[in-house]
C-alpha cells in the first residue's frame, strides 16, 4: 500500500478545569504539568485566579485553566473570584469537570453545569472522577451515573486520582481527542503566563491556609514585595501576609512565631520545587481592613469582577 503522506492535523485549545472547591482541579494541574505551577491545600477554596498550564507536543498544544471553585459568599473577592471561573468557561473549547468519585452531586455541581450550559452550550464536557484511589467501587458506580445525569448530554467518564497520578495518560489522550484543529498559541518552551513571583505568592497563601483553621484561611491574601536573584542560585523573596482584623496578625505569627515559620517552611518547598532554584524566604504580617471588600485592594492581588 502506497504511505499516505497527509499529516494529521495539529490541534489545539484551552481546557477549563472546573469543579467544586477542593475536587482536585489544581492537584490535576501540577500532576498532568509535571512539576508545581499551582498552589495546592486541603481546605476549599485555595485557587483564587483562574491560571494557565501549557502542553506542548508536535501533535497538539494542550491548554489547561485551572480556576477557582465558585464561591457563594457575596463580598467583593467573591464576586471576582466567580468573575474568573466564568471567563474560563466562556473561553473554553473543552470543559474538564472535576468530580470528587466519593461523594454524591452536591447543589454546587448542578449550579456549575447550568452554568456551563448557559455561558457555553457548544463546548465538550469530559468528567473526571477524581479521588477514585479513596473510593469503592460501588459507591464511584454510583456516584459516576449521579454526575452524568447531571448533563443534558451525558459527558464522556474518564476515572482518575489527580493525587497518586493514575488515569492520566488515558485522560490525556481524550482531552487531545476532543480538542479542534487549530494553531500553536504559545511557544513550546511557555508553560504557563503567571511571573514565577504571583506563582509564589499563590504558593505562599495556599501554604497559610494548609497552616490556619476556621474562617483565617480565607482571611488571607499575600503580596510579593521582592523577588530577586541576589547570587546565582538563591531567590530572595519579600512578601507580606495580609489579614482582616488586628486579632488574626498573632495568631498568624503563632506563639513564639511558630506559625509563621511553618508557613515559611512549607511555602519555600513549594516554590523551590516551582522555580528550581534555592529560596529565601522572608515574610511578614500586615493588617487590611476589610481587604475583601476593597477594590483597590483587590486590584493589586490582580482580582476584579470588572472584567
Ligand atoms: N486522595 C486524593 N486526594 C486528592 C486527589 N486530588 C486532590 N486531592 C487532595 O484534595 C485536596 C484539594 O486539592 P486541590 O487541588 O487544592 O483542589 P482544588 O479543586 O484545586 O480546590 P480549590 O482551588 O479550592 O477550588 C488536597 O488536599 C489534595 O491533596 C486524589 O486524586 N486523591
Ligand atoms: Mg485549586
Amino acid at each position: 500500500m502506497p504511505e499516505s503522506n497527509e499529516k494529521t492535523p495539529f490541534k489545539s485549545g484551552f481546557i477549563a478545569i472546573v469543579g467544586k472547591p477542593n475536587a482536585g482541579k489544581s492537584t490535576l494541574m501540577n500532576a498532568l504539568m509535571g512539576q508545581p505551577i499551582a498552589g495546592i491545600s486541603a481546605k476549599p477554596q485555595t485557587t483564587r485566579r483562574r491560571q494557565l498550564g501549557i502542553l506542548t507536543s508536535d501533535k497538539a498544544q494542550i491548554i489547561l485553566v485551572d480556576t477557582p471553585g465558585l464561591h457563594e459568599s457575596k463580598d467583593k473577592l467573591s464576586l471576582a473570584i466567580n468573575t474568573e471561573a466564568k471567563i474560563a468557561v466562556q473561553d473554553a473549547d473543552l470543559i474538564l469537570f472535576m468530580a470528587d468519585a466519593n461523594t454524591a452531586p452536591a447543589t454546587m455541581d448542578s449550579k456549575l453545569v447550568d452554568l456551563i450550559e448557559s455561558l457555553n452550550p457548544e463546548a465538550k464536557v469530559i468528567l473526571a472522577m477524581n479521588k477514585a484511589d479513596l473510593a469503592s467501587k460501588t459507591n464511584l458506580e454510583k456516584n459516576q451515573q449521579a454526575y452524568q445525569d447531571l448533563f443534558a448530554e451525558s459527558p464522556q467518564v474518564v476515572r482518575i486520582s489527580a493525587l497518586k497520578t493514575s488515569g492520566l495518560a488515558e485522560l490525556l489522550e481524550n482531552l487531545q481527542e476532543a480538542l479542534p484543529e487549530g494553531p500553536q498559541y504559545y511557544e513550546a518552551e511557555q508553560i504557563t503566563e503567571d511571573f514565577e513571583r504571583d506563582i509564589a505568592a499563590e504558593m505562599i497563601r495556599a501554604a497559610a491556609m494548609g497552616n490556619l483553621e476556621e474562617e483565617l484561611p480565607y482571611s488571607v491574601a499575600v503580596l510579593v514585595n521582592e523577588y530577586s536573584e541576589r547570587d546565582t542560585d538563591k531567590i530572595y523573596i519579600h512578601a507580606s501576609i495580609y489579614v482582616e482584623r488586628e486579632a488574626q496578625k498573632g495568631i498568624v505569627i503563632g506563639k513564639g512565631g511558630q506559625k509563621i515559620k511553618q508557613i515559611g517552611t512549607d511555602a519555600r518547598r513549594d516554590i523551590e520545587a516551582m522555580s528550581g532554584q534555592g529560596v529565601f524566604l522572608d515574610l511578614n504580617v500586615k493588617v487590611k481592613k476589610d481587604w475583601k471588600d476593597d477594590e483597590r485592594f483587590l486590584k493589586q492581588l490582580g482580582l476584579s469582577d470588572k472584567k
